[in-house]
């Protein structure tokens, strides 16, 4: 059967089978047409786009000149100094970031999130921080995003379905914002929560996931200089589809790590739930580090599909930031704690 087949699956679905087929039959008629119109949006944007992203780009550096003077108190995070933890790869086009995406409380369909979610309004937004912190605080997110100057950081996102991009944030270090609550000493962990809004995230009318999207990482973890609050894309206030108005990126670990739309950040003491481990704990654990070694129990991790390139490349031992995060992890059995 057509939608069987491994690649249409591999490509596509990070969803366990159980969900998939459930989901499959609730919207059995729109399956197949939405395979159909994610795949042409694919090949629409790698022959169409460059023009456009060489133009973005050009635009995100003269951003960077503006953005430092404080530019038009525009509240997205726009590109700012440049980072040295940005990868020098090439970056994926603005249109295949912006439109291959997987948001589910916009759409299980990576082509048709964008076209969900461009009436999505991020505003106005607060982020609550909480929990074991001396400091709690509810930040408006326009102050969140002054907290520290922005930078334009290129990094390499990972999805644990096999394909990958590069992509210019803008944002800082989440440590600064953990810096400013204060963690308790018995805070441990972080979980961080998307906004519940059946209204306005019209995917969450469904069940194909548990909502609100949580997501958690170990305190340690959120407190590398690598573990990212992005605000910013190419330069620009983030869209709707890749996570507005803020969101987690951790370029270490597989891409479902990188929460979107975080309207909540908890200090507790014990390891927080997670969306996709709640999901299917077998296939998805907390860690969730991109590892080649390491498969998915339903396909392997060793190589990954660069959009925009065809063929695939070997998948790098956390994503290529091993110098910088495999200490977190020494004494670790990484298959045990995947
Ligand atoms: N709230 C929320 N965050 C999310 C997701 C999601 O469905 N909901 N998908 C994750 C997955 S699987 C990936 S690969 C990245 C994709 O980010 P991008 O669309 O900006 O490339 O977002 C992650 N963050
Ligand atoms: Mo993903």
């Amino acid at each position: 059967m057509l939608i069987k087949k491994d690649e249409d699956i591999k490509g596509s679905e990070i969803t366990d089978k159980k969900t998939y087929l459930n989901r499959r039959s609730f919207i059995r008629g729109a399956i197949l047409t939405g395979t159909v119109a994610a795949t042409g949006t694919l090949y629409r944007t790698l022959t169409a786009s460059s023009r456009e992203a060489s133009s973005r780009r050009k635009k995100a550096r003269s951003s960077e000149v503006e953005s430092v003077t404080g530019g038009q108190g525009a509240p997205s995070g726009q590109a700012a100094t440049p980072s040295e933890y940005s990868v020098t790869d090439p970056q994926t086009p603005y249109e295949d970031i912006t439109h291959y995406n997987n948001f589910y409380e916009f759409s299980t369909d990576k082509g048709a999130v964008a076209d969900k979610a461009s009436g999505f309004v991020a505003k106005p937004w607060t982020v609550s921080v909480e929990g074991l912190v001396a400091k709690p605080r509810v930040f408006d997110i326009d102050d969140l995003i002054k907290l520290s100057p922005a930078e334009e950081r290129i990094y390499r996102l990972r999805c644990v379905e096999g394909w990958s991009m590069i992509i210019p944030w803008s944002g800082f270090s989440l440590s600064h914002l953990l810096d400013q609550v204060q963690p308790l000493s018995n805070a441990a962990f972080v979980q961080f929560e998307t906004l519940y809004d059946p209204q306005r995230m019209p995917g969450q009318r469904r069940s194909v996931l548990e909502w609100p999207y949580v997501e958690g990482l170990r305190l340690d973890e959120a407190l590398h200089p690598l573990a990212m609050l992005a605000s910013g894309l190419y330069g620009e206030a983030l869209p709707p589809q890749d996570g507005a108005p803020i969101r987690l990126v951790v370029p270490w670990k597989y891409g479902f790590k990188s929460i979107k739309s975080i309207v909540k950040i908890r200090l507790v003491d014990k390891q927080p739930a997670t969306t996709w481990n709640i999901d299917a704990p077998n296939e998805y654990g907390f860690y969730s580090n991109v590892n080649p070694e390491v498969d998915h129990p339903r396909w392997s991790q060793a190589t990954e599909r660069r959009i925009g390139e065809f063929g695939r490349r070997k998948t790098l031992m956390f994503n290529g930031y091993g110098d910088q995060v495999a200490s977190l992890y020494s004494g670790m059995d990484l298959r045990a704690n995947f």
